[in-house]
């Protein structure tokens, strides 16, 4: 079930988000609250809420989400020395925005476990 959510509004370019990538389909920007020296959220354009709402119609969407994930890694010098993507669902993963996103964190070396 799709919802407006704050990623809607800087879909929208209703409020301001430093914008680094942009397609038909998806777009990257920049989290507020970075967890790393290169930390960017890739989303769909169409809203998706949460991973329980992929389904074979939409998956393509979620595909691509990866597909920019490694052109930015090359862009930005980080495919060798690697990086995180994440993708958080609902309360106990962390999800506080319902609009699907993927996390990509890149320029310092990631510990594990994530907690
Ligand atoms: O991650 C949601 C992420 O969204 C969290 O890291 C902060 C980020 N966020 C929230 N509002 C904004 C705006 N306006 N610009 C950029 N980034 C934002 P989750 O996995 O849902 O916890």
């Amino acid at each position: 079930m799709s919802q407006n959510t704050i990623f809607t509004k800087i879909i929208n370019r209703e409020i301001p988000a430093d914008i680094i990538y942009e397609d038909d389909d998806t777009l990257a920007f920049k989290d507020i609250n970075p967890q790393a020296p290169f930390h960017v959220l890739i989303i769909p354009k169409k809203a998706i809420a949460t991973i329980n709402d992929i389904n074979d119609e939409n998956s393509y969407l979620i595909g691509n989400l990866y597909t920019v994930a490694a052109k930015l890694a090359k862009q930005h010098n980080f495919a060798d020395n690697g990086y995180r993507v994440v993708m958080n669902c609902n309360e106990h993963g962390g999800q506080t925005v319902y609009h699907i996103h993927l996390h990509m964190l890149a320029g310092k070396e990631m510990g594990w476990p994530p907690y």
